[in-house]
C-alpha cells in the first residue's frame, strides 16, 4: 500500500466519512449510533461499551461518486483498533492487525463509480500475547500484586479466564473502535505510490518516489518554500534537489522552517512537506543540526474524556498551544503511534517526536516465546515507513518497559533484530532506543546498547514512597551507574500521582505541593549530570486506565488535569523550562 497521507488537490481526492454511524456489539440486533472517528467505548453509559472484548460492527452506506470514473478508488482507515475486518454488500474485502497505523483498502473491483455499498468495517477490541499492546486474561492486569496463592483468589481468577475476560497489561484504558479518519479516496490510476526524502544541511535532499503504473522515469519534481517559491527541481524516479542556502528546521523557540517537495507523475500531482534538518549521536551529545538537543516535556496519551483515543483536531492544537506555554519542546508518544495529524502539527510547531511503537506491556513476557517477532517488526516497518518524512521525529522507540532483566539474554536477542531493523528501514537512519523500566539495570544488556538510553524511573512514588530524600540518595547511585556507561540517558518517565485540588503544608504524597518537591528532587539530581540530555516527567494531562486499586479515575499524574487545567507542577515546570530555552 501508499504510506502517502491522504491528501485534496488538482487529481486527488477525498470523501471524509467521519459523522454518526451504526453501531453494535456482534450478535446485538438492534443499531445505535456512533460518532466516528473516536473510541466508542465512552459514547453511552451502558457498562458493555467499556467492558465488553469482542468484536463491534459498524455501518453506513457509501457510494462512489459518478465523476471518478477512471480513477483508482479505495477506502483509507487511519486506525481502527485492534484489528479490523472490511466488508462490502456482505462480503469480506480486507482485514487489517493493529490498531495504531493506517490501512487502504481497494474499491476498483468491488463499487463502480455511481454507485452505492454497504459499509461494515468489525472491530475486534481483545488483547492477548499475541496482539501488541500486550492482553493478559483474569486477574489484576497492571496491578501486579492481586493476593497470588489464596485459593479463593485463585479461583475467582480462573472464572474470569472462562468468561473471556481480558485485561491490559498496561496502564492506560484499552481505547478502541473507528478512532482515526475514514475516507474515500481517488487517485490516478498511474499514481504516486511513495515518496522518500533524505535532507541534508547542505541543502542537497536526496529524493526516491515509487510510482504504480506508466513510466518511473516520468517523475518530476519541485521544491518549493515557505513563501511558495520554486527553490530546486530535478526529474526521475530517484535523484538529488539542490537547495541553495536552505533554511534548516529547528526546534521550538527555532524556526520550523518547511519545504515542499510537489511530485508530478502523469496526470498526479502529490504536495510532500519536509524539513532540512539532521539528527545524530555523538558521545554523550544529542545533536539537531550540529547544535546540543536537550530534551524537556512530558510524555503524552492521546486520551480525553468523551472521544476516548479519537483523532481530534482541537484537542491537538489545544495540547500543543500548552507545550508552547510550558517551554516544552518534544514528546514521546508513548505508548503507540499517534494520528498522523498530530505529527503534521509538530512539524509546523517545531515539537520534537521520540516515536514509539505500541509494544507496552511486554513485562508479562520475560521468556519471550510468544512468537510476537514476526508481527512487531511488520509494525515497526510500517511505523517508520509512515512516519520518516516528518522532521519532528528525531528518534524511534521499539516499545515500553519489556522485562529484559529475568533473562538478559533472551532480552538481547529479541530486541537487538528490531534495532537493526529499525537502522535498515529508515533512510534518514536515525537514533534509536527502547525504553527501559525500573528494573535490574545493572544485568540487563539490551537498554544500555541503544543509540541513546531511556530510563523510567519511580524513586519517591513507586519505591521509597514519599521520602524524598532517600529517593535522591537512591538515584543519584542508579545515575553514578550510567556515567560508567558512556550514552547519552534521558529520563522517559517519573512522576507523582497528584489529585488536582488537595493540598497540604507538608508535602504528602496525592497533593500538589508533594507532585512539585518530587520533580524538585529529581531535577536536582538530573542538573548535576551532564550526560542527562532530557527530562520527559509522566504526563503531560491525567488519563483514563482500567480500573484497580492505584488509580482513583485513572492516573493522575498528569502536570495538567484531564480537561488541561495546570496544577501546581505545570507551572514549576514552566518557569524551569523557559530557562532552557
Ligand atoms: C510506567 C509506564 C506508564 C505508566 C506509569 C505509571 O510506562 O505507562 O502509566 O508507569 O505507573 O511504568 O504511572
Amino acid at each position: 500500500m501508499s504510506t502517502l497521507y491522504p491528501q485534496n488537490n488538482a487529481t486527488r481526492m477525498t470523501l471524509d466519512l467521519g459523522g454518526v454511524w451504526d453501531f453494535r456489539f456482534q450478535g446485538d440486533s438492534a443499531w445505535q449510533p456512533v460518532a466516528v472517528p473516536a473510541s466508542y467505548n465512552d459514547q453511552s453509559p451502558d457498562p458493555r461499551f467499556r467492558n465488553a472484548a469482542g468484536v463491534v460492527e459498524y455501518r453506513r452506506r457509501i457510494t462512489v461518486p459518478a465523476g471518478w470514473k477512471g480513477l483508482r478508488v479505495f477506502l483509507r482507515f487511519d486506525g481502527v483498533a485492534h484489528s479490523a475486518r472490511i466488508l462490502l454488500n456482505g462480503m469480506e474485502i480486507a482485514s487489517h492487525r493493529g490498531g495504531f497505523l493506517p490501512f487502504e483498502v481497494d474499491l476498483d473491483a468491488h463499487l463502480q463509480p455511481g454507485e452505492t455499498g454497504e459499509l461494515l468495517v468489525e472491530a475486534d477490541n481483545r488483547i492477548s500475547h499475541r496482539t501488541l499492546p500486550i492482553g493478559v486474561e483474569g486477574g489484576n492486569a497492571f496491578f501486579g500484586s492481586d493476593n497470588p496463592g489464596i485459593p479463593s483468589v485463585e479461583a475467582g481468577k480462573q472464572k474470569q479466564r472462562e468468561q473471556g475476560i481480558n485485561l491490559p497489561a498496561f496502564d492506560f484504558f484499552n481505547y478502541t473502535g473507528i478512532q482515526r479518519p475514514v475516507r474515500l479516496c481517488a487517485v490516478p490510476k498511474a499514481h504516486i505510490r511513495d515518496i522518500t526524502l533524505v535532507p541534508a544541511l547542505s541543502g542537497e535532499v536526496r529524493y526516491a518516489v515509487e510510482t504504480s503504473g506508466g513510466s518511473p522515469a516520468d517523475v518530476r519534481i519541485q521544491v518549493m518554500d515557505a513563501e511558495s517559491r520554486i527553490v530546486a527541481i530535478a526529474s526521475g524516479a530517484e535523484g538529488t534537489l539542490h537547495i541553495a542556502q536552505p533554511h534548516l528546521w529547528e526546534p521550538w523557540p527555532g524556526t520550523p522552517y518547511l519545504y515542499t517537495a510537489r511530485v508530478f507523475f502523469g496526470d498526479d500531482v502529490y504536495d510532500q512537506p519536509f524539513g532540512i534538518r539532521e539528527v545524530r549521536v555523538e558521545g554523550t551529545r544529542f545533536l539537531i543540526n550540529g547544535k546540543p538537543f536537550r530534551f524537556h516535556g512530558p510524555c503524552k496519551h492521546e486520551d480525553s474524556a468523551f472521544h476516548g483515543r479519537g483523532m481530534d483536531p482541537c484537542l491537538n492544537v489545544t495540547d500543543i498551544g500548552l507545550y508552547h506555554w510550558l517551554h516544552a519542546n518534544c514528546f514521546r508518544t508513548s505508548h503507540y503511534p499517534y494520528a498522523e495529524e498530530m505529527y503534521q502539527l509538530c512539524d509546523r510547531e517545531g515539537i520534537v517526536i521520540v516515536d514509539e511503537t505500541p509494544a507496552v506491556g511486554m513485562w508479562a513476557d520475560e521468556d519471550y516465546g510468544w512468537g510476537l517477532g514476526e508481527y512487531h517488526r511488520q509494525v515497526l516497518q510500517d511505523m517508520i515507513a509512515r512516519d520518516r518524512n516528518h522532521p519532528c521525529v528525531v528518534m524511534w522507540s521499539l516499545g515500553n518497559e519489556p522485562d529484559t532483566d529475568t533473562y538478559p539474554d533472551r532480552a538481547y536477542d529479541y530486541w537487538r533484530p528490531l534495532y537493526d531493523l529499525a537502522h535498515q528501514a529508515d533512510p534518514q537512519n536515525r537514533p534509536v532506543t527502547l525504553v527501559g523500566c525500573q528494573n535490574r539495570y545493572d544485568r540487563d544488556r539490551i537498554i544500555r546498547s541503544m543509540d541513546v538510553v531511556l530510563i523510567n524511573r519511580y524513586y519517591g512514588w513507586y519505591n521509597l514512597s514519599g521520602d524524598l530524600e532517600t529517593a535522591k540518595f537512591a538515584f543519584r547511585q542508579e545515575l553514578d551507574w550510567w556515567e560508567t556507561q558512556g550514552k547519552p540517558v534521558i529520563l522517559s518517565e517519573y512522576g507523582a500521582d497528584t489529585i488536582a485540588g488537595l493540598h497540604g503544608a507538608v508535602a504528602e504524597m496525592f497533593t500538589e505541593e508533594f507532585q512539585v518537591a518530587f520533580y524538585e528532587a529529581m531535577s536536582e539530581c538530573l542538573d548535576e549530570r551532564d550526560f542527562v540530555i532530557g527530562e520527559m516527567p509522566w504526563n503531560f494531562a491525567d488519563f483514563a486506565t482500567c480500573q484497580g486499586p492505584m488509580r482513583a479515575g485513572g492516573n493522575r499524574k498528569g502536570l495538567f488535569t484531564r480537561d488541561r487545567r495546570p496544577k501546581m507542577a505545570a507551572h514549576w515546570f514552566r518557569k524551569r523550562w523557559a530557562e532552557m530555552d
